[in-house]
């Protein structure tokens, strides 16, 4: 496919587009934040989705590049939003390893941030254990600033993965999303049900909010609401949606 070859052309030659997932807070079901996730318009191949070329940007280094364009994409459609007279709500952009290690990342952001007029609490960055491994130090560091900055930081897919606890206390973290694979069966498996309420309890007692992710069906968000999950995301609630209908589910939800 070559797709990595083109993939220095696609980030500056306007190939990439971000599509937005609604958070929602099951106490009142407003929209809280938002997901972004990266999609490339290849204008041969059609729409071409995020596991089909970040690892190969991963591989490549150009995860450096592409990360910075998602997270200024992010900050401009936070800038329109304003502009636009509405009430924001976070953005997540999902980080990977590779950006993590890139101790001039907070600096860039707040780059970005600033030149865009938006107050840092509204960039939230999704990380995920795995991408810890290759040097909890730095990545340490990284997340220290980010959150110095003011950012949030949510750890993403939790309960897959390399968990370790010891990440959830030595970190700044201010949300644990459950992983899919703990939700699809929640009504059925009494042992994903206790998973799910342990790690609700503790995320509470931590004080960090909790987020259940792959909800596709009312009765896993009545299940996740009476076990006092915060938030939702999923099929259920919203597919990932183009910036305009983004947009608008936040202008019918305020
Ligand atoms: O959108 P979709 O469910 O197909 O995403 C698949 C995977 O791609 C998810 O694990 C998601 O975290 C990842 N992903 C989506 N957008 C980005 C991005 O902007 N940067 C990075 N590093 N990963 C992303
Ligand atoms: O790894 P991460 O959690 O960042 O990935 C988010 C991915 O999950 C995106 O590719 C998104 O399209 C996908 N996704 C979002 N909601 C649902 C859902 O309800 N069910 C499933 N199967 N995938 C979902
Ligand atoms: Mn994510
Ligand atoms: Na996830």
């Amino acid at each position: 496919l070559h797709l990595e070859q083109r993939l220095p052309k696609a980030i500056v030659g306007h190939e990439l587009v971000l599509h937005f997932q609604p958070k929602v807070r099951l106490d009142d079901y407003r929209i809280v934040g938002f997901e972004a996730l990266v999609r490339w318009q290849h204008p041969e191949f059609g729409l071409i989705y995020p596991n089909d070329f970040i690892p190969l940007a991963e591989h490549s280094g150009q995860i450096i590049e592409l990360g910075d364009w998602v997270v200024t994409a992010c900050c401009r459609q936070l800038a329109d939003w304003q502009a636009a007279g509405l009430e924001l709500v976070p953005i997540a952009c999902n980080i990977s390893a590779k950006q993590l290690l890139d101790d001039e990342l907070p600096e860039r952001i707040a780059g970005f941030l600033a030149a865009s007029g938006i107050a840092a609490r509204y960039l939230e960055v999704e990380i995920t254990e795995n991408s810890l491994i290759e040097s909890i130090e730095v990545a340490g560091h990284v997340l220290g600033k980010l959150a110095g900055l003011g950012l949030q930081i949510a750890l993403d897919g939790f309960g897959n993965g390399l968990s370790n606890l010891s990440h959830i206390r030595s970190l700044p973290i201010d949300s644990l999303k459950i992983d899919r694979s703990f939700i699809s069966d929640i009504r059925n498996s009494p042992d994903d049900a206790v998973i799910v309420s342990s790690i609700i309890t503790l995320a509470h007692n931590l004080k960090m909010r909790v987020v259940a992710e792959g909800v596709e069906m009312l009765d896993q968000l009545i299940h996740l609401k009476t076990a006092g999950c915060d938030e939702v995301q999923g099929y259920y609630l919203s597919r990932p949606v183009t910036a305009i209908a983004a947009g608008q589910l936040l202008l019918r939800s305020t």
